[in-house]
């Protein structure tokens, strides 16, 4: 029996953390053994959901260390290799050197995954420099990690790619992606129903610039994967890149407020010589089944919204495409029979002439450039793209700018369809901005700058829509105006 005095000594010293943890445990009498037993069974057998040790990385640590926050590892791999379901990897601010790639393939599960985060309030960022050319930064070969808040810079290939292992349930967010050489992240080998939240992927560039797009979702990718609220600009190929392989197929891809500039253009600004498209559906022989919500694309090289002959489903809620170089909007052959195409609440804009290349398959409804709209400069905010490239809000969300909001009292306020997302008013918006009544100084929410807007406008009169103050359309800024704001205040 002397084989059970380990087990015994940690299920006594587990009752002694808890009744420092929990004290209304020291009230429960007999039970309190056979609760604690059963307890330390399941931290035993399961992943540590009660005493998860923390693993620190600093740039500074020492993988012959402890991994505690007083003696951390140096490098992410060590802290992967030590690493137990259920735990965190807090990785400190700083440049981390990396000459090769690091591997994670180990899966958690839905009920016990993975942390991979930078340390509160810090910065780290993961420089794979040294790498040689073909290596990627972070291969991501497991399901259940949820990464967040790193950098991924100059990689020798991707950035970071998720494969393999049908990698699946990832949560990547917060995270950079910049001049890696190919791919800032890359989804692929049938990586399925990812989450990739609150991301920035730039100037990514590969040697020859036709690979080498912000987020690509493609080749043998797997389904479900979401994207909201990303910017991808400057990669040197496209910004979101959907081709298929075959003999991959019907693959479906979301993504909700996510922003494509720039695409087909290098860091220093001048135009490249790769695809360039902002949203590139799919490819030819295959279905990719994108949805597109509240997504803007602008000034890319090529086209806005591009089905580069997808087959599969397409479907375009409220997304706003301004002045690209190619179309704005660009789906022109139909797909196979029993996939759709449609196009609702879309805004197209810009100074080129021929902006839409849309077949009569098309399913459409309530999009700018069809009656009664007639969309001027003068129905936004502003068209000053600037804001779109600063820092995000503190909480993570993507800048909140008047590039491409509606100007109060444009006609696209409310006109369009219901097609099931939120809005605001008495119908939702055309376009991908919901305006909200009193945002004078146009951002999507209501606070002191509005205020400071409304009283710069005060009480003048016949002034049009007097700088967007005048929210009832009476062409005065008063006390209604006020009480409209007031309506809304913090929203
Ligand atoms: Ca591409
Ligand atoms: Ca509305
Ligand atoms: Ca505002
Ligand atoms: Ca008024």
């Amino acid at each position: 029996m002397i084989f059970l005095l380990p087990f015994v000594i940690i299920v006594f010293d587990t009752m002694n953390r808890f009744r420092a943890h929990a004290p209304v445990l020291q009230r429960t009498g007999g039970g309190e053994c056979i609760l604690i037993l059963l307890l330390t069974m399941g931290m035993l057998f399961a992943a540590c959901p009660a005493y998860c040790t923390n693993r620190y990385v600093d740039p500074n640590g020492n993988d012959n260390n402890d991994g505690s926050i007083d003696h951390p590892y140096k490098t992410i791999t060590k802290a992967v290799s030590m690493v137990v379901a259920g735990e965190t990897i807090y990785v400190r601010g700083g440049t981390h050197t990396y000459a090769d790639p690091i591997t994670i393939s180990k899966s958690g599960t839905a009920g016990a995954k993975y942390y991979l985060f930078a340390y509160p309030g810090e910065k780290p960022i993961l420089d794979f420099s040294s790498e040689d050319t073909g290596e990627r930064g972070l291969q991501l070969n497991a399901s259940y990690w949820y990464i967040k808040g790193l950098d991924f810079y100059k990689a020798g290939d991707n950035g970071m790619i998720i494969e393999k292992n049908n990698a699946s349930y990832n949560r990547i967010e917060l995270c950079n992606f910049y001049e890696n050489e190919d791919s800032g992240l890359q989804l692929a080998n049938g990586a399925a129903n990812n989450e990739i939240i609150n991301c920035d992927s730039y100037y990514n560039r590969d040697v020859n610039q036709g690979n080498a797009d912000g987020f690509s979702p493609k080749l043998t990718v797997g389904t479900g994967n979401y994207f909201y609220g990303c910017r991808s600009w400057q990669n040197s190929d496209d910004a979101y890149d959907l081709y298929l392989n075959a003999p991959t197929d019907n693959v479906t891809t979301t993504f909700e407020n996510c922003w494509a500039f720039k695409a087909g253009y290098l860091k220093n600004g001048s135009a490249g010589i790769g695809n360039g498209n902002g949203f590139k559906m799919g490819s030819s022989t295959n279905h990719h089944n994108v949805i597109l919500k509240n997504c803007l694309a602008f000034q890319n090289l090529k086209e806005g919204f591009d089905q580069n002959h997808n087959k599969g489903s397409m479907t375009l809620y409220n997304c706003t495409s301004y002045n690209n170089g190619g179309y704005n909007f660009e789906i022109s052959e139909a797909p196979s029979s029993g996939y759709t195409a449609t196009v609702t609440n879309c805004i197209s804009h810009g100074p080129t002439g021929a902006t839409r290349n849309l077949g009569t398959f098309v399913v459409q409804a309530t999009n700018s450039w069809k009656p009664p709209f007639v969309v001027t400069d003068a129905d936004f905010a502003s068209l000053d793209p600037n804001a779109a490239y600063g820092p995000r809000n503190a909480d993570g969300s993507l800048p909140s700018i008047a590039f491409m909001r509606l100007a109060t009292g444009s006609d696209l306020i409310d006109g369009g369809t219901d097609v099931g997302l939120p809005y605001n008013g008495i119908a939702p918006d055309v376009g991908a901005f919901e305006h909200i009544d009193g945002d004078c100084q146009a951002s999507g929410h209501i606070n002191w700058a509005d205020l400071a807007c409304l009283v710069s406008n005060w009480l003048d009169s016949n002034c049009g829509t007097c700088n967007g103050a005048d929210f009832d359309g009476d062409s005065e800024v008063n006390f209604y105006d006020f009480s409209i704001m007031a309506d809304n205040w913090l929203k």
